[in-house]
């Protein structure tokens, strides 16, 4: 079965620059080969051909004024990828490293994502080579509004909703969603990972993180295990490591590790998660400021290390490739028996064919951190009726989303030949609900 390999050199030929994008194509279309062979309408009418390629891709200059009364200027992207079964919808990133590659992955990703929920969210990923680190609040503001300023003809609330990612919080979605109520007098819902004081849904902080676990917990309970007594390993220490080191510990795990890009920290008995939150959500200072407040604990430099540490359950959450090939088998040798993906694409292919070789429980980004999208289609949902749900009825909510999500791709692998592997029955799952509302939809746009 050869179907999608023309396809896949096709995109690698025609992006030449794009390692990310390529990695993250590849992966799935090997994924779909059994899928185009059960449905060769999808391959007639070009599925595969039109998926590959986003519907929109939008790049601009930002021009902004620092603190020093100086003026810099930054690139800004918006890729709508795919809006075949709702707005479209997915972060932005903030981050010196962000480039249309890194953008491209990640809205290509977020399609397969957003379908998994079971809700109607197209795939859509955007952001700035922007580095927040070292700007006050001042200097945030003025780039978020030039952000903004530009963002606003592409985006609406039925148009494409934009929420957070690296670098992204509650204090940028803020000064974003000001300057588009500003510029368009209108007060929608528009962004998610909004203030509760103006239209963002309980739970959504929370959501990724906690979701992430309730996710790993349905693949444990699979296999008759469960986080109960589980030392777990979690690399960064932004929203979703916080929120899934906080929702392990409540499952009855122990969490001894937390990093930044800087390095590590290593706590045996168990990271303190007041300490984590203060230094990194209230002060935004480093990882390594851990260690003054507790002693007993080690700091390492260098975040890779945190893989060397024995543990029963890793949480890749900070950023793609950060868990390689060598990284893999040195989890593996230390007894690891699971791997719940909180970041996208964090997993190198190296690192996934160890795990799957070794029958380690691999829980896959796109199913696995699909909770935050997921809670934002449900602030959405919430804008749309202008009401607000509790905190235990948006949890409850993501509880049964994830466990679905974990059916769907269990049984989509298991259909298609790839019984045990989630990664290809997310993809598959995935996948298919796009593809049979492209195929409805037909072929111009
Ligand atoms: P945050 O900005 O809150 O935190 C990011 C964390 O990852 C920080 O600890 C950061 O360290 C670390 N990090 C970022 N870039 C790198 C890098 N190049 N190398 C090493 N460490 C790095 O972001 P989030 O927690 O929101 O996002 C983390 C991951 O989860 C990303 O892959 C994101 O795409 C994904 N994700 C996020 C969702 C959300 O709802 N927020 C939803 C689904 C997935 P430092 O402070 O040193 O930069
Ligand atoms: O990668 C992701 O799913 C996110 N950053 C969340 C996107 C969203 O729209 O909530």
């Amino acid at each position: 079965m050869n179907l999608l390999s023309g396809l896949s050199q096709q995109v690698i030929n025609k992006n030449p620059n794009e390692p990310e994008f390529q990695q993250a194509v590849k992966e799935i279309l090997e994924s779909l080969e059994p899928v185009a062979a059960a449905h060769p309408e999808w391959m007639d009418a070009g599925i595969f051909d039109r998926i590959v390629e986003p519907e929109r891709q939008i790049i601009f200059r930002i021009s902004w004024i620092d603190d020093k009364g100086v003026v810099k200027v930054n690139r800004g992207f918006r890729v709508q990828f795919n809006s075949a079964i709702g707005p479209y919808k997915g972060g932005l990133r903030l981050h010196p490293s962000v480039n249309l590659s890194i953008i491209k992955f990640l809205g290509f990703e977020q399609t397969f994502k957003n379908s998994l929920t079971g809700l109607p969210i197209g795939g859509a990923k955007g952001g700035s080579d922007f580095d927040p680190k070292g700007k006050s609040d001042r200097e945030i503001m003025s780039f978020c509004q030039s952000f903004m300023t530009e963002l606003s003809k592409h985006i609406g609330a039925d148009t494409d909703v934009p929420a957070g990612d690296i670098g992204v919080g509650g204090r940028e979605i803020g000064f974003m969603y000001g300057q588009y109520k500003r510029l368009r007098n209108e007060f929608t819902g528009v962004l998610t990972g909004k203030g509760l004081s103006y239209g963002g849904s309980l739970a959504r902080t929370e959501a990724t993180g906690y979701g992430m676990c309730y996710f790993v917990e349905e693949m444990l309970k699979a296999n008759d295990k469960s986080f109960k007594n589980k030392t777990v390993v979690i690399s960064g220490s932004g929203n979703v490591a916080i929120y899934g080191a906080e929702k392990a510990i409540q499952l009855g795990a122990n969490v001894v590790a937390l990093s930044d890009s800087s390095g590590y920290i290593y706590d045996a008995n168990g990271i303190n998660l007041d300490t984590v939150k203060r230094i990194k959500e209230v002060e935004r200072k480093r990882i390594s400021e851990y260690v003054k407040f507790h002693p007993t604990a080690e700091y390492h430099e260098g975040c890779i290390g945190i893989w060397k540490i024995k543990c029963d359950i890793a949480l890749p959450c900070a950023t793609q490739n950060e868990l390689d090939g060598s990284s893999a088998k040195i989890l593996i040798a230390n007894g690891c028996i699971a791997v719940g993906e909180g970041a996208n694409m964090p997993s190198t292919p190296e690192a996934i064919e160890e795990f799957l070789k070794s029958k380690v429980l691999f829980g896959p980004a796109k199913a696995a951190n699909a909770g935050g999208v997921a809670t934002s289609a449900l602030e959405m949902s919430q804008n749309s009726i202008r009401y607000s749900w509790t905190f235990e009825e948006v949890d409850d909510k993501l509880k049964a989303i994830m466990s679905d999500i974990y059916i769907k791709s269990s049984n989509a692998a298991k259909e298609f030949g790839f019984e045990g592997n989630l990664l290809a029955g997310a993809n598959i799952a995935g996948f298919i609900k796009v593809a049979t509302a492209m195929y409805s939809q037909g072929i111009a746009y």
